[in-house]
């Protein structure tokens, strides 16, 4: 049996030695990654994949942390993907992370994972997504995916997930005020963690205002749900919550155009990024391309026409 046919049978049986090794395949970007891929991708599609997004110190962690415990509880196999490029691999942050979740650690139902995220080959986006077919095809019934949520790569990521979580505290006020268009269209679901704090009702009231100020809602409008995730408070509300946005998202048809969202976004970054390979590096120096940037920079061209030029000169 060839490497890849090993390995492959390795995450298709859910072993974590194989698991593991894909996944440091695809931070590498290891072009044997795409193969790999390829052989898994028709056992992807079962899992729930779902996303925690929030500032950091929100208790995205502590609550990933909680809602794990929780599938667990359920026979569920949880797989935990965090995404957070406040805190590098060798960070604090991480660090902390590992510790509190190092119960979950020894359960084998439960993998985590926190990817690396500085100086990303191929994209940051791009990896996350491959990682969590992997971990799709490897049999998790749920995975995780936490993240910041700010910057482009995140924002991607948020956009592939089925259902996601806006994770905010209790005394924010100017904060919400100032990312609520951001964060009003990506929430499923909004939790107000850390309810133990004062001030969580007025935060809540503060979401349901901004809520009635979104247009467009459709038949779902996003509850609010109140968690202390560090005491395992709220959890059960919680997972009713992504049970019942699950519901709303077969009923509606929004699971198949989320899923055909997630395709196409997929497909259009790998094709942005191979054409960008094939042209710097291919047709054209870095050097080159850098010069008819300044051209463009001293109007001596301009953006529309040097973007046509550039497309002239890809051979495909
Ligand atoms: N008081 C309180 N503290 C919490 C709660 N949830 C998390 N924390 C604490 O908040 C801090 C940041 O949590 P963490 O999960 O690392 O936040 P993240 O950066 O969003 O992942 C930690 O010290 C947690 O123990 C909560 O519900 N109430
Ligand atoms: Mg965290």
């Amino acid at each position: 049996m060839s490497d890849l046919t090993t390995l492959t049978n390795g995450i298709l049986s859910g072993r974590y030695r194989a698991l593991a090794r894909a996944i440091s395949m695809i931070e590498r970007d290891d072009p044997e990654s795409e193969r790999l891929l390829a052989e898994l991708y028709p056992s992807t599609g079962r899992a729930r994949i779902i996303g925690i997004t929030g500032s950091p110190g929100s208790g995205k962690s502590t609550l990933v942390n909680a809602l794990a415990k929780h599938y667990r509880a359920q026979e569920k196999r949880v797989g935990i993907v965090a995404v957070d490029p406040t805190s590098p691999f060798t960070g604090g942050a991480i660090l902390g992370d590992r510790i509190r979740m190092s119960e979950l650690y020894t359960d084998r139902g439960v993998f985590i994972r926190s990817m690396a995220t500085r100086g990303f080959l191929g994209g940051l986006a791009k990896a996350t997504n491959d990682v969590v077919d992997v971990l799709d095809a490897s049999g998790f019934d749920v995975v995780l995916v936490e993240t910041v949520g700010v910057g482009q790569d995140e924002v991607e990521v948020v956009r592939t997930v089925q259902t996601n979580l806006v994770v905010l505290v209790p005394g924010m006020g100017d904060d919400i005020q100032a990312i609520k268009a951001g964060i009003m269209e990506i929430g499923d679901i909004f939790v107000v963690n850390k309810a133990d704090r004062p001030g969580a009702d007025k935060t809540v009231t503060e979401v349901t205002m901004m809520m009635s100020l979104v247009e467009e809602h459709g038949d779902y409008i996003p509850p609010i749900v109140k968690t202390v995730a560090s005491k395992n408070q709220g959890v059960v509300e919680l997972a009713a919550a992504i049970e019942k946005h699950l519901d709303y998202l077969k009923s509606s048809g929004e699971l198949d155009r989320r899923n055909r969202e997630r395709v196409r976004i997929r497909i259009e970054t790998m094709l942005k990024e191979k054409f960008m390979d094939r042209l710097i590096g291919g047709t054209l120096s870095r050097s080159d391309y850098e010069q008819l940037l300044e051209h463009v920079v001293h109007k001596r061209n301009n953006p529309h026409d040097a973007a046509i030029e550039l497309l002239s000169r890809v051979k495909f």
